[in-house]
């Protein structure tokens, strides 16, 4: 049966991506969206688009009867369930099919095999798939678990059997202490799962993440697309993604592939799925899970196999087998994603909202590709990061001959990309991309912790000397384009008048602008003798540039000459904020402008208010305490994760406005300090 509209119940990049390839192939398509998505981008790129709700996901992306319906409206006859969301949801999975429609994804028995870590470990050791050594059977009793454990040996992991992502694990270093360890875990999964059935594993302690795309048509043809490496994460969350996995012993390949085979052959599988493996350090492997959905992390298998996943996820559920074997598939060069997320890597990688005040994306050839559910917005205005979906900006992926090479172009896209408006962790990626040890590919799921002084820098970077220039000329432009603003060029272009700016005849003119980068006053020094637009500047550090620049006609903001340097640079201001980007630099400061005394810096140090919408779990202190810079006050949950609001200078609590359980709005003030 061939499908002529597909229906995609996802949002944001994978809804963009989803549609790109129907397009592709000349599949109409229908978006589905909430309130906080009507003017967003997977809406504009669909043929039909349906409201199903208020933002909240439960709400509408997670309402099963909404999708369905708003399929039957339009005629979809398939529905695509992108990542996350309802793509692994069984019950969806069976609603689409009593529906009469087609599910792009596995069929529903596989989705379930799936479900449960114990089960599917069960049927995985059938299967001949290596498992960890462990125990992972029904016998919960606490001596046979005690006795099993010193078959295992030590350090060893206690797992609930019903969690996931790293939820419910526990790390047992020694037998005294399994029994207190083994309680522990069960009463976590009990809260956590409702299910407090756990397993019991050796613990490997430098695991890389190594996954294997594999494919299987409705006829049974099951085929692997080779492997990615997704040991860079962070809290279980995959920050970095490549292919195929670097070192990676061409035997270890196959037989990781032969396994991700056999296991997708047991529970009868279809479609795009991947097989996710515990890598040791000895090059032994061993099954973790299984993803019944095409993963964030896909398009680095597409261009080192040249495939398009969905194109192919579409036409197997058409029922069209295969078009290649495992002979025909070969791995071209190397490829490398990373995850642009809203979020503030300083601020323990707190997500973030808002609207996007200036986006730009390195220029896409056919090294580089850029996934985003955004638009780029040159010119301010741009689209808004929503509190209630994952704060995904965007995944800049980079294709090269070697990862030599692939590194080199990351670094390049990701220097040419630039955000203002919500943080992000863009330059936590470029510190990872330059780091010597990804570059020595000296990778395992703790990189990131191992690196954290290079990668986390306590202190903010401070502005160096060609950021602040550009930060100094950077206030000329905004000023001079604030006074042209609606002015209409005189007749003639030399008249005086065309000459914006407070340079005076005779006197030299000088100014200093005085920026703040989060940990001291940094000051410029202009003086415009020869003309405003030539200033000779004076750093902090005594150093003199003789500067010239001039607007960027044909793009935003500015190009400077700083001595013999060349620059194009954006400046942007948000009340008494200034961002600062030029290639590789993405500079956030704080401008104290006296000529605008209402962007004084208004006194928020003694307010503390939420960050987001979220629940008070926690009051670390209480009236009248005396607390210092950086204590805990409280802990407000939003977004799946707890926000701990800590004291920004010392200080005693004057008023406490925070009751465990409550529910608290977005600024809301929670604490007084004075
Ligand atoms: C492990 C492990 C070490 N030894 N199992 C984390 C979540 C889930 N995917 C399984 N996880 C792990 N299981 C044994 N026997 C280390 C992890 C682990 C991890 C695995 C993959 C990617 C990132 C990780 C981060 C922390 C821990």
């Amino acid at each position: 049966m061939t499908i002529k509209k597909i229906l995609v119940a996802n949002r944001g990049e994978i809804a963009c991506r989803v549609m790109r390839s129907c397009r592709d192939v000349g599949i109409a398509t229908v978006a589905v969206y909430s309130e906080a998505d009507s003017a967003a981008l997977h809406v504009d790129m669909a043929d039909d688009a349906v409201w199903i709700g208020p933002p909240p996901a439960r709400e509408s992306y997670l309402d099963i009867g909404k999708i369905i319906d708003a399929a039957k409206a339009t005629g979809a006859d398939a529905i695509h369930p992108g990542y996350g969301f309802l793509s692994e949801n069984e019950d969806f999975a069976e609603a689409i099919a009593k529906a009469g429609l087609i599910f792009i994804g596995p069929p529903v028995a596989a989705i379930r095999a799936m479900g449960g870590k114990s089960e599917a470990k069960a049927l995985m050791e059938k299967a001949g798939v290596p498992l960890v050594p462990g125990y992972h059977g029904d016998n919960q009793d606490e001596k046979f678990l005690a006795a099993e454990a010193q078959k295992i040996g030590y350090p060893l992991l206690i797992k609930a059997s019903a969690g996931g992502g790293g939820k419910g694990m526990r790390v047992v270093e020694k037998p005294g202490d399994f029994a207190e360890a083994l309680g522990a875990a069960r009463r976590e999964a009990k809260a956590a799962f409702g299910d407090d059935h756990v397993l019991i594993e050796k613990y490997l302690t430098r695991p890389r993440h190594v996954e294997i795309q594999v494919f299987a048509d409705r006829a049974g043809n099951t085929v692997y697309l080779f492997e990615r490496d997704c040991s860079i994460q962070r809290r279980h969350q995959k920050v970095i993604e490549e292919a195929p996995a670097p070192g990676l012993a061409p035997e270890t390949r196959a037989k990781m592939g032969a396994a991700a085979v056999a296991a997708a052959k047991a529970i009868g599988y279809e479609g795009a799925g991947t097989v996710e493996f515990l890598l040791d350090t000895d090059g032994s492997f061993y099954f973790m899970e299984m993803n019944t959905r095409l993963q964030v992390e896909h398009p680095v298998t597409e261009m080192i196999t040249g495939l398009d996943l969905v194109a192919l996820q579409i036409s197997v559920a058409e029922g069209q087998d295969l078009p290649f074997t495992q002979d025909d598939l070969a791995i071209n060069g190397h490829a490398i994603e990373v995850r642009l997320y809203a979020e503030d890597p300083a601020n323990n990688f707190l997500p973030g909202a808002g609207q996007i005040q200036y986006l730009s994306f390195p220029l896409q050839r056919d090294a580089v590709r850029v996934d985003t559910g955004v638009r780029e917005a040159p010119f301010g205005d741009g689209d808004v990061i929503s509190i209630h979906y994952d704060p995904m900006i965007a995944k800049i992926i980079v294709h090269g001959a070697d990862r030599a090479q692939a590194i080199e172009r990351l670094s390049a896209a990701l220097a040419d990309t630039h955000v203002a408006g919500p943080k992000t962790n863009l330059n936590f990626l470029r510190a990872i991309a330059a780091h010597p040890a990804f570059a020595a590919a000296d990778l395992d799921t703790r990189f990131i912790e191992r690196h954290a002084d290079v990668l986390l820098p306590a202190q903010k970077p401070r502005l160096d000397n060609a950021t602040l220039a550009l930060a100094a000329l950077g206030v000329l432009h905004l000023r001079a384009e604030a006074e042209t603003a609606g002015i209409k060029p005189a007749a003639d272009p030399t008249s005086p008048w065309q000459h914006r700016g407070g340079w005076r005849i005779g006197g030299a003119d000088t100014e200093t602008l005085v920026f703040n980068d989060g940990t001291s006053d940094c000051s410029v020094k202009l003086s415009c003798k020869d003309g405003l637009d030539s200033p000779v500047l004076s750093l902090p550090d005594g150093s003199l540039i003789a500067a010239r620049f001039a607007p960027a006609a044909e793009d935003m903001g500015f190009y400077a000459l700083l001595e013999d340097e060349e620059f194009h640079a954006v400046a942007l201001r948000d009340g008494n904020r200034l961002t600062v980007m030029h290639t590789g630099v993405g500079a956030e400061m704080v401008w104290h402008d006296p000529l605008n005394a209402e962007f004084a810096q208004e006194d928020t140090a003694g307010r503390l208010t939420a960050p987001m919408p979220g629940k008070v779990v926690a009051v670390r202190v209480q009236l009248g305490d005396a607390v210092k810079k950086g204590q805990p006050l409280v802990i407000v949950e939003a977004m799946k994760m707890e926000h701990t609001i800590v004291a920004p200078v010392d200080g005693k609590v004057t008023a406490i406005n925070a009751n465990i359980g409550e529910q608290v709005d977005e600024k809301r003030e929670l604490i007084a300090l004075e």
